[in-house]
């Protein structure tokens, strides 16, 4: 039955939890690619997701189906009391997403719950919430899958599935033998989040561990269950990159087939000659908010002054924010020792639990914006006064005196102003008021570093422990407006499968710091010879003890500061230019290989007759040389893409993790410095 399908013109489901629903980096992924992936499949894909009502609302907007395949799968469920939700995902590319409202599931519960364990042998406890979501949400998929290859008989159907909370359905595929093909891709590990959070030498002994063991001391034995079913039930099994496939190898105990590294929608980003206005236009608003923020303490030149910052979910030791920390202490302590003139500042946002912002905080923003009402209010005085002599002016009279401008009244405001602005503590550190303020990681690290922002100190902390958006009364300005106002990200992580926020600074032409224990970082690495040079920092964590990779870290931050306004500009320039690299446009061929090489284990026999493509070291396809410009990395004249150095080849099975080989640009052309 199965080699009667088509496989070339093939269905694609993807399955998340994260469809029209932000948690974390699996949403920015299907976003950001959906424009990619439409374009290929138009309306033969569907994104298939659990139904959050409040995202949906502003996120989908509904549709009647028109694959008479998956009309009648959706009625029948629909009939069985499943309510779904189908249409377009409000996003670039418009996908069509169809999701379930696992509520309507739970009734069956307990049936899938003893079923899980019968075919699969995973345990579910009761009281995990996560876990029975998941088991309600896959059951739902499994379903879906089954009763759909029984409407479209023809075509072949790819079922993609990312990360363990959307795995159940997997072991469910494979024991009914439904009629398709599926990826599991996963970007974490449950084992490598939880165990780098705590204080293990986590990449030292990944072949040690005794997973079951490590598992079950933290509670969620059952749930690694789940995750490692997924991985060996899946057709082909992927994950975001190197590190993590080295990982996974270790943890989940099946070699990824190969790696699919994260994209992005450059387009979105772009703003071709213009991002160096906006890096400028963003940074005075950055200004204000710090002019606010240090009131009574102004006694550093904007002109001189560079902003750094780290953003993210708070991980506190798997982001690195301990390692910036300790770093910036080291930095403050080289600015001041050479008697540098410049001052940084650095940001942290990192969601925490607050109560409010506080009053310091507001009070800064506050007494800021009255003093330029003030200022505004008597320059408007004074252009009213010379205006007025300047129409009645007469041959031979004297001009206007500064002091005929500035009313005693005007000094009087001005004088209540300044003193406003006299303050007997030091800048705050944190904008907000925190639940947990005495034990909270981030502010005990800064309290052992001893950051005050002294008015000595060189490097000035500001934690605001929240998201940042353009509607907050204090430093109010979307994420992305922000990063392309400052110079420089910091991302020091230890446990970083992929790593967004180092990528979206390279697109919009901002140098960041990453580690070689992020997966974008390794990339980067793997991919440009002089990656310092175009902006990006790689931080070796590796291979360097803790003390060294400080060092590091404050040795790039402190070369850094010593850059001229004009090497700044130059170095953003290039930065930008690596854009192409990250776009969907390259990135998604990984993709493809993946969806050809479960089509291929799937349905052998239709591709019987065709000579085996070799999918990753293909060179016919050729892409144009988007780095074409001086001093920028060229690609290889054929088509490479990341998967080129996996192993994502069949046949291939026995080779081992150090075949995750790197290779180099060749040389530069014509340096540019
Ligand atoms: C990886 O990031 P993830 O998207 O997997 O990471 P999260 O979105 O933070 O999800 C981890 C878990 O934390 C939960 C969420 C998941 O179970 O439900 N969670 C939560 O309970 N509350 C929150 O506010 C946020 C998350 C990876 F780590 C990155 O390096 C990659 O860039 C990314 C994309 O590949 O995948
Ligand atoms: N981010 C955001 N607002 C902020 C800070 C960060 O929306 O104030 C976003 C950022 O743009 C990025 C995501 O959070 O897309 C973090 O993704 P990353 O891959 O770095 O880490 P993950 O959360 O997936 O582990
Ligand atoms: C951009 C603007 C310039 C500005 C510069 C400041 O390049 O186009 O007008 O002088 O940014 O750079 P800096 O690194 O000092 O923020």
């Amino acid at each position: 039955m199965a080699a009667t399908r088509d496989a070339t013109n093939h269905v694609l489901f993807e399955i998340a939890t994260e469809v029209a629903n932000r948690v974390g980096g699996i949403y920015s992924v299907l976003k950001s690619k959906a424009q990619v992936t439409t374009a290929e499949y138009g309306s033969a894909y569907t994104l298939l997701g659990p139904l959050n009502r409040n995202s949906a609302a502003t996120e989908v907007e509904e549709l009647e189906p028109k694959d008479p395949a998956l009309a009648e799968t959706i009625k029948s469920m629909n009939d069985r009391g499943i309510q779904t939700l189908y249409g377009r995902w409000l996003i670039d590319g418009a996908p069509r997403v169809l999701l379930f409202d696992t509520g309507t599931g739970y009734r069956f519960l307990d049936e899938w719950k003893g079923d899980l364990w019968s075919v699969a042998g995973i345990p579910s406890p009761p009281g995990d919430h996560e876990t029975n979501e998941a088991i309600v949400f896959g059951y739902i998929i499994a379903w879906f899958l089954g009763e759909y290859v029984s409407h479209e008989i023809k075509r072949a159907v790819v079922a993609q599935f990312h990360e363990w909370l959307a795995g159940v359905a997997l072991p469910l595929c494979k024991k009914r033998r439904i009629d398709c093909t599926t990826i599991f891709t996963t970007h974490a590990t449950l084992l490598g989040r939880y165990l780098c959070a705590g204080s293990v030498d986590f990449y030292n002994n990944l072949q040690y561990f005794d997973v079951d063991q490590e598992a079950g001391k933290r509670g969620i034995y059952h749930r690694y269950c789940i995750e490692r079913a997924a991985t060996h039930s899946a057709d082909v099994f992927t994950t975001v990159s190197h590190i993590t496939a080295y990982e996974s190898e270790h943890l989940l105990k099946r070699k990824p087939d190969g790696v699919l590294p994260n994209g992005l929608n450059v387009k979105k980003f772009s703003a071709t000659h213009e991002f160096q206005n906006l890096h400028q236009t963003y940074k005075e608003k950055i200004n204000d908010f710090v002019r606010g923020h240090f009131y009574g303490h102004n006694d550093f030149d904007p002109e001189n002054t560079l902003y750094f910052f780290t953003a993210g979910r708070y991980e506190y030791r798997n982001k690195g924010v301990d390692m910036f920390i300790e770093s910036l202490a080291r930095l403050n302590h080289k600015m001041k020792s050479t008697n540098s003139n410049m001052t940084v500042v650095a940001f942290i946002i990192m969601p925490a639990q607050t109560s409010s912002l506080t009053v310091e905080a507001l009070k800064g923003q506050a007494v800021i914006k009255s003093l330029h009402d003030t200022i505004n209010s008597i320059m408007g005085n004074a252009s009213k006064k010379i205006f007025e002599r300047a129409l009645t002016w007469h041959e031979g009279q004297p001009l206007p005196e500064d002091k005929d401008l500035f009313s005693a009244q005007d000094k009087i405001l001005l004088r209540r102003r300044l003193f406003a602005m006299k303050r007997h503590n030091l800048p705050p550190i944190v904008t907000h008021n925190m639940i947990n303020d005495a034990e909270d990681p981030i502010l005990n690290q800064i309290r052992r570093c001893q950051l005050f922002n002294h008015p000595t100190d060189r490097v000035k902390i500001v934690f605001h422990p929240e998201f940042l958006n353009s509607a907050n009364p204090v430093l109010s300005m979307d994420y992305d407006d922000f990063v392309r106002g400052t110079h420089l990200g910091v991302f020091a992580s230890y446990y970083e499968p992929w790593g967004y926020t180092p990528a979206e600074c390279t697109v919009m032409g901002v140098p960041s710091i990453t580690t070689n224990l992020s997966g974008f970082g390794c990339y980067m690495e793997e991919l440009i010879e002089n990656a310092s040079d175009y902006g990006i920092y790689i931080v070796d964590r590796r291979m360097k003890g803790v003390d060294d990779s400080v060092n590091q870290l404050a040795d790039y931050m402190f070369d850094f500061t010593k850059k001229s306004k004009r090497q700044r500009i130059n170095q953003r320039n290039r930065t930008e230019r690596l854009s192409d690299l990250l776009d969907w446009k390259r990135m998604g061929m990984e993709y493809v290989k993946a969806r050809q090489l479960a089509l291929r284990r799937a349905y052998p026999t239709s591709f019987d007759g065709d000579e085996e493509p070799d999918y990753f070291g293909a060179t016919e396809v050729k892409i144009s040389r988007p780095l074409s410009e001086p001093g920028s990395p060229r690609d290889r004249s054929g088509m490479m893409t990341p998967g080129d150095f996996a192993s994502l080849q069949e046949g291939r099975e026995g080779l081992s993790t150090e075949d995750y080989i790197a290779w180099k640009l060749p040389e530069e052309e014509d340096p540019e410095e």
